[in-house]
């Protein structure tokens, strides 16, 4: 009988690595998962192979506090007296779940004038449009929803700006977000008050963030002026039966703005006759009917449709009458 010589004692040491509980996040582990960790050796002791376990070490994954906001507006939001948005976003940059405080501070140094912030409301629609009604106010202290580690949420901050205010003046408006946990120096730690009684630690930028959103006032007006000509059969400038009155109207759009749906019209006066195809706009003639073209003239009226118009734009209607 052969006795079978058992192989050389083996010896290995395998490491085992089990993540357990919540997933893990683009940048970092979730809090609150266990990081478990066994060793283990396997011999032959001559009458078989054993294998052996270590005992288990087990870390669980703080929760590391942290945010980032960013304003969504890609620049100055033009603005006039009365209500106006600025639109934000607040990520959860942290790896567990945390609300945030908003404060909204519409004092900032630098401001050509200052607004008043009305309220603080979220996308709840996630359409990027604050949608009164349909979008959730939030009610002091203003503190989003908890926000899972990696998720973002848009905010508006609805701000008014005042009367007085004048064409071409800023104002910015800093919107700061903090961590409910706490905020502080990063690597502060809130013990026991992270995910599953772990602890929460302040993480790299403090646990707080701020962004400024930005108000450009632009006050568009629209100045309009008339003067009329006059022919007369003789080749002269009275006003007789027969005569010529040429009219002009100047529209003056003024300021750093816009104004959209401008139309001009003008009713003819009482004894006088529209001259047929006289209506023109910049000199350019228009068609007297109600067509592709801008204008129209009627037996008692004319209109022109200039429809936006920059600030800084002049647009000249003319048009004649007979004296009847
Ligand atoms: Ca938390
Ligand atoms: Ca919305
Ligand atoms: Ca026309």
């Amino acid at each position: 009988m052969s006795v079978k010589v058992p192989r050389a004692v083996a010896f290995s040491l395998a490491l085992s690595t089990l993540v357990a509980g919540t997933s893990a996040h683009a940048d970092g582990v979730g809090a609150g998962t266990l990081i478990e960790n066994t060793a283990s050796a396997t011999y032959d002791d001559g009458t078989g192979s054993v294998t052996i376990p270590s005992n288990t070490v087990s870390v669980r994954v703080d929760e590391l506090l942290d945010v980032t906001l960013t304003s969504l507006n890609s620049g100055p939001v033009a603005a006039e007296p009365g209500s106006a948005v600025l639109t934000f976003e607040i990520t959860n940059t942290g790896n567990g779940p945390e609300a945030f405080t908003l404060t909204a501070n519409p004092s900032v140094p630098g401001n050509d004038f200052d607004s008043t912030v009305d309220l603080i409301a979220v996308d709840t629609n996630g359409n990027g449009v604050y949608d009164p009604g349909i979008d959730q106010i939030l009610t002091g202290p203003e503190t989003t929803p908890v926000l899972d580690a990696e998720e973002n949420l848009t905010l508006f901050v609805i701000v008014t700006v005042p009367g007085e205010v004048a064409d071409g003046e800023q104002s910015d408006v800093d919107l700061l977000a903090e961590a409910v946990t706490g905020t502080g120096a990063p690597g502060t730690v809130f013990a026991g008050q992270g995910v599953d009684g772990g602890d929460a630690i302040v993480g790299a930028n403090g646990a707080s963030a701020n962004a400024i959103g930005t108000l450009l006032v632009g006050i568009t007006s629209v100045d309009l002026i008339k003067s009329a000509t006059i022919a007369d059969r003789f080749g002269g400038t009275s006003a007789v039966p027969g005569s010529v009155v040429s009219y002009t109207i100047t529209a003056n759009v003024t300021g750093s703005g816009s104004v959209s749906d401008l139309v001009v019209s003008d009713t003819f006066p009482t004894g006088t006759t529209y001259s047929n195809g006289t209506l023109k706009l910049d000199s350019g003639s228009l068609t007297d009917a109600d067509d592709a073209d801008v204008g129209e003239a009627t037996s008692t009226d004319i209109s022109v449709d200039l429809g936006t118009v920059a600030g800084g734009t002049s647009r000249t209607i003319t048009f004649d009458v007979i004296i009847d």
